[in-house]
């Protein structure tokens, strides 16, 4: 009875209460990075079109899944999400899931803060991950 009792304690460890999502496979030289803004860019009212490149993988739309694609996501002002599961969709976290390359932003004055994070047809991170440098803009007060 004591060795049942054990075996229990130990697979109510080791079994996950919470499901961990799968997560897809990046080429190692994969990479995403700004087109455009640059970092430290000054940019006058705040609104702009952001531009993504992405190198050694390809776009696919949000639900669409294949190997070696995924959509990009922008992260405003916030720091990376977790790797190992859904990017979060909200005003930090933005989801370009129908598989554009640019964005267009309104941001109020003030320094922000962006990157990019490239995820899988379910909104789940490659494993290695790709993201890009955390880049800094300016939005000048009137
Ligand atoms: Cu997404």
């Amino acid at each position: 009875m004591k060795t049942n009792a054990l075996i229990i304690a130990l697979l109510t460890t080791l079994i996950p209460t919470t499901t961990i999502a799968q997560q897809s496979t990046a080429p190692a030289n994969a990479r995403v990075y700004f087109i455009w803004p640059k970092d430290g860019t000054v940019i006058k009212g705040g609104k702009f079109w952001a531009r993504f490149g992405l190198r050694d993988m390809g776009i696919a739309p949000a639900g669409v899944e294949k190997a070696n694609t995924g959509h990009h996501h922008l992260v405003i002002d916030a720091p990376l999400p977790p790797f190992d599961e859904e990017i979060p969709a909200d005003k930090n976290h933005v989801h370009y899931g129908k598989g554009f390359s640019e964005g267009r932003l309104s941001l109020p004055p003030g320094r922000h803060t962006l990157q990019l994070l490239f995820a899988d047809h379910d909104h789940v991170p490659h494993n290695p991950p790709v993201y890009s440098k955390k880049i800094t803009v300016i939005v000048p007060a009137n």
